[in-house]
């Protein structure tokens, strides 16, 4: 699952991209290539887990980031700049809310609401470009054949047309799963969710909470598939850069409790559809990635293709109860291990223990 990281010219992408993956950008300056890195989804899940069970291996979920150069016109002409955003799971388009004097602002002037919608209108004009030319393709096509499958085909692109000619993103279009599929088989730029990153300048993150909550209700809440997290860049650097120790009342000094990357990397995992479920053992800690709604077997064949193979059961407890009860006996004790089918749907925080031939 990939994220690509877009925006307007420096609002901070790079620096998000770093703190998020570790990724240094330090030797890319003014570099135009797109730049990958992997971050360890954050999880006190895991914590807990490892104190409990002290294995030598803990294993984080990750999540992959793209860095993009800044989005416009002419980057989206570039055939290799566009297949990096078509590859993209979804998007994390960074605001600038920051006030600095020193970095001029495209614009002139902060205004997330404004960028966002610039923004998403060159998304638009992307894909509607690609649309026009398939519909030209598929009505010379279907004066030659008859065919239900073009009709059907024709019929999807319409509307999505439709939609994008009322200045719409195909993000919100309410699709069957059969179109939805189809649709995006043509990997669409403004069909990708679309996490929104407001980047706060130092002064304003006292306010965090509260600037986050009024921008999700002006900007996204009426939209689908769309979500909005705030983080304050600067300071994620150096918390970054702190000892663990000292991370505490670092962020006590701006009111805050916890560091922003949580919450930025929770939403994305959220907006693409994915959750965790846990293995835990004196040999491994480890968070697996999997989409929500997964019955029990398809989420054992993501931690081992032969588990899925030679599934009996799953012994399942969520993580807090196995950490409150000491381990395994216990739990198995107190009849708090339950045995689940190939059907159970698997929770966020479910512990699998997959029996299996
Ligand atoms: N004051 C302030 N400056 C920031 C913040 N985030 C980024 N910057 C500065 O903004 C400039 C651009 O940051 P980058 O992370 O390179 O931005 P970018 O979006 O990757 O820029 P391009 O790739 O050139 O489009 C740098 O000088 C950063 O130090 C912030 O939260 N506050
Ligand atoms: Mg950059």
């Amino acid at each position: 699952m990939k994220t690509a990281i877009i925006g307007l010219p420096q609002v901070g992408k790079t620096s998000l991209f770093t703190i998020l993956t570790g990724v240094s950008s330090a030797a890319r300056l003014g570099a135009t290539a797109v730049h990958l890195g992997v971050a360890r989804v954050p999880d006190p899940r895991l914590e807990a887990l490892a104190r409990l069970f002290a294995p030598p291996k803990i294993t984080h979920a990750t999540v992959e980031y793209i860095d993009m150069p800044a989005l416009n016109r002419e980057t989206l002409r570039d055939p290799g700049y566009l297949a990096s955003l078509r590859a993209a799971d979804a998007f994390a388009l960074v605001l600038r809310l920051f006030d600095d004097e020193t970095i001029p602002h495209l614009d002139g002037s902060i205004d997330p609401a404004r960028d966002w919608k610039n923004l998403e209108l060159e998304l638009i004009l992307s894909d509607l470009v690609v649309i026009e030319k398939r519909l030209d393709r598929l009505e010379k096509d279907r004066q030659k054949i008859k065919s239900a499958d073009l009709d059907h085909e024709h019929a999807l692109l319409e509307q999505c047309k439709a939609a994008l000619d009322a200045g719409r993103p195909l993000r919100e279009l309410a699709l069957d799963a059969e179109a939805a599929r189809r649709l995006r088989g043509f990997q669409f730029l403004s069909e990708k969710p679309m996490l929104l990153v407001l980047n706060l300048g130092e002064t304003q993150a006292p306010e965090l909470h509260r600037l986050e909550a009024a921008y999700r209700g002006d900007l996204v809440a009426a939209h689908r598939r769309a979500a909005l997290a705030a983080v304050c860049g600067k300071l994620e650097a150096e918390i970054a850069a702190l000892p663990p120790e000292e991370i505490r009342d670092y962020l006590a000094s701006y009111s805050l409790t916890e560091s922003g990357l949580l919450r930025l990397i929770q939403a994305s995992y959220s907006l693409l559809g994915l959750m965790s479920c846990l293995t835990a053992s004196e040999s491994e800690v480890r968070a697996w990635t999997i989409p929500k709604h997964l019955p029990a077997i398809q989420a054992a064949g993501a931690i081992h293709t032969d588990f899925q193979k030679k599934f009996i059961r799953a012994e399942v407890i969520q993580w807090h109860e196995l950490v409150e009860l000491g381990g395994y006996p216990q739990a198995r004790e107190k009849g708090r291990l339950r045995v689940e089918g190939k059907d159970y749907i698997v929770q966020d925080g479910d512990v699998l223990l997959i029996r299996h031939g």
